[in-house]
């Protein structure tokens, strides 16, 4: 019995371990990518859901009813929008699971949030040129 009791606790654990997690996303989106790198360092197991952004979902129209974009992380029912609030959500959330992402100094801090800037800024341009604009 001692054994049973003990396998239900690991069970409850296992469980409570186990976040309802859900990521909205498109493969080659760089958000998304971004996303997917952070879930990776936590080592959080989450549900990948594609999401074909020619013919939204319901679930992305609903759960980010602003711009309508992905990435979207849905923890426990409550969504999460755009890639650089939710990658600095997971490494709140998961502050105790894996290495942290953001540094803990507030000036550095401040320098990781540039570079995020600068590269949704001056470098994913050229994403969307060879993926959407060129059909490549
Ligand atoms: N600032 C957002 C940008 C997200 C974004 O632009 N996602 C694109 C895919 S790469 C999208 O969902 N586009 C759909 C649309 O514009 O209708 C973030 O960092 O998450």
């Amino acid at each position: 019995r001692v054994k049973r009791e003990k396998n239900r606790e690991t069970d409850q654990t296992t469980m409570a371990a186990k976040p309802d997690l859900k990521l909205l996303g498109m493969s080659v989106s760089p958000f998304v990518i971004r996303v997917r790198m952070a879930l990776h360092m936590k080592g959080v197991s989450h549900e990948y859901i594609e999401q074909d952004l020619f013919n939204k979902s319901e679930l992305l129209l609903e759960s980010s009813p602003v711009e309508k974009k992905v990435p979207v992380l849905i923890h426990d029912g409550k969504p999460v929008c755009d890639s650089p609030a939710i990658v600095q959500y997971i490494d709140e959330v998961w502050a105790a699971t894996g290495p942290p992402i953001l540094p803990a100094d507030p000036y550095e801090r401040a320098v990781a949030r540039f570079w995020t800037a600068y590269v949704d800024d001056k470098v994913i341009i050229f994403w969307h040129l060879c993926f959407v604009t060129s059909n490549i």
